[in-house]
């Protein structure tokens, strides 16, 4: 009889929005952000829990019972908090502390220690309400900057099954993140966790250098040992399900889809920009370099057209208003300055789309044109190469992000030198067939192997054999 499996528990900030969309306020295919894609089928293989806040809150902090809502594979557990706690957990420490800190802006940080102490208690809260619904067998899989200290939590409470952690945002330089007034309290928390994975072996990197450097010990190139304790450190480059992309975009309503865009744009060359509106992700820099492409290449005028989509993000941090007032500047100034009567340079939509949706556009866009200051992956740079089904673009990718380490045959461009980035991409525009189609083969092999799978499975196995190895090694 084959042994029975073990049921995966997923704990993160938010749950996927699977209610809603049942109830119809989504439309059609679930809809998905990245880590959903990449967590969701392996939920449904094993059966599991989610757990996370409801994005409900309460008027006062309060023992609220459970929310729960279940399909035939996936259950979801929800937490709600108050108004307070998410004010101080969520859009204070988390957002306007650890994300700059993390992305590398420490200048950016607004260090408040009642939103550090609101931050502990939330993760206590997780702790607490998560500790009973969980079997001895699980194995417990803590995702991203919000919940770096529910390991520790857990364990005060007794656990003592498998639990792991991983980092969707990068971690910063030894001298960057010394900036944080709790930085030894947050490396001791993280040696709870059996598996600690990052995306590249940068923030590897980096954070074994910040732990060795503030604990001491040693790391054999699996485990990191310090007198606080042993955790294994791994990395992981998070994949996306590229079979998917290329459905869509080769769908006759995707493909009707690209034709209506290229229809609205008479047919110019089109470079797309996808992002949340984040100051991490260098739209600005990326609207100044396509300025300077007009600027310096005038034959450009005229004849390309940068689509930017920006999903609405955390428009209650006052960073992220300020980008949003500055990003709407720069387009206003581009399409000033630059529109004729029969085109409009920057077309920017300030709005979400679904994953199909996105799929068509990224196949009839001749550049994909990724500039983030700083970014932990970004999957929207595998999510194009997977989806070119005709003749391919080009992706211009910034050097700082995560898809860089693994994503070489792209044109690789430092975000912040603007001159450079606008020489780029009008290479990319200008790119001969061929060229583009060595350039996007190797690109597609590496997103067609580097797969969303692949990195759960590996993330997993290895959390695994550091379970057992940490009790094979208990006294
Ligand atoms: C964090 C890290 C890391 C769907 N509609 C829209 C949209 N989506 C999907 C995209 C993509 C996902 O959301 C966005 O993923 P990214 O990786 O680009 O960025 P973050 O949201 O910042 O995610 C990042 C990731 O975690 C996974 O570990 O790669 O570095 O910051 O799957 O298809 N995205 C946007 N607009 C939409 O309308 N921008």
């Amino acid at each position: 009889m084959e042994a029975p499996r073990r049921r995966l528990v997923v704990v993160s900030n938010r749950v996927p929005n699977f209610m809603e969309q049942e109830a119809g306020q989504g439309a059609g295919a679930r809809q998905a952000g990245g880590l959903v894609s990449a967590l969701v089928p392996a939920l449904e293989e094993t059966g599991g829990l989610w757990f996370g806040w409801s994005g409900q809150t309460t008027p006062q902090r309060s023992r609220t019972e459970l929310r729960r809502w279940t399909d035939s594979s996936i259950e979801l557990c929800m937490l709600d908090l108050s108004v307070e706690e998410v004010k101080r957990y969520y859009f204070g420490f988390s957002n306007r502390a650890i994300w700059p800190l993390f992305h590398g802006f420490p200048a950016l940080m607004v260090l408040r220690e009642e939103e550090y102490r609101a931050y502990r208690r939330v993760n206590r809260r997780f702790a607490e309400a998560l500790i009973s619904e969980l079997r001895p067998d699980d194995d417990v899989w803590v995702h991203d900057y919000h919940l770096l200290q529910l390991g520790v939590e857990l364990h005060n409470l007794g656990w003592e099954g498998c639990m792991g952690f991983f980092l969707h945002i990068p971690f910063p330089a030894p001298e960057i993140y010394a900036t944080l007034p709790w930085a030894r309290q947050f490396l001791e928390a993280l040696l709870s966790y059996d598996l600690i994975g990052f995306h590249t072996k940068l923030y590897q990197k980096n954070f074994l250098e910040t732990a060795l450097l503030e604990l001491g010990g040693g790391f054999d190139g699996t485990y990191l040992r310090t007198s606080q304790g042993v955790a294994r450190v791994g990395v992981y480059p998070i994949g996306i399900e590229p079979e998917r992309f290329w459905t869509w975009a080769s769908t006759s309503e995707g493909i009707q889809r690209g034709i209506t865009l290229r229809k609205s744009v008479n047919d110019r060359h089109i470079v797309i920009g996808v992002d949340r509106l984040d100051y991490t992700k260098g739209i600005p820099v990326r609207l100044q370099a396509f300025q300077r492409l007009l600027e310096r290449f005038p034959s450009w005028r005229g004849k390309v057209c940068l689509v930017q989509i920006s999903a609405p993000s955390r428009t209650d941090v006052p960073e992220y208003v300020q980008q949003k007032e500055q990003v709407d500047r720069l387009v206003g100034n581009i399409n000033g300055r630059f529109s004729d009567h029969d085109w409009i340079p920057v077309r920017y939509l300030y709005r979400t789309f679904r994953q199909e949706e996105l799929a068509a556009i990224y196949r009839v866009a001749d550049v994909c044109l990724v500039t983030p200051l700083r970014d932990g992956m970004n999957l929207v740079a595998k999510e194009y190469i997977a989806s070119q089904t005709r003749e391919p673009g080009v992706l211009v990718l910034s050097r700082f992000c995560g898809a860089a380490e693994e994503l070489t045959e792209a044109l690789i461009v430092n975000p912040y030198d603007i001159d450079g980035t606008a020489r780029a991409l009008k290479e990319a525009l200008e790119m001969p067939l061929r060229q583009r189609r060595k350039r996007w083969e190797a690109l597609y092999k590496v997103v067609t192997t580097s797969t969303s799978q692949v990195w759960r499975n590996r993330y997993l196995t290895d959390l695994h054999s550091a379970h057992q190895e940490r009790e094979l090694r208990a006294p």
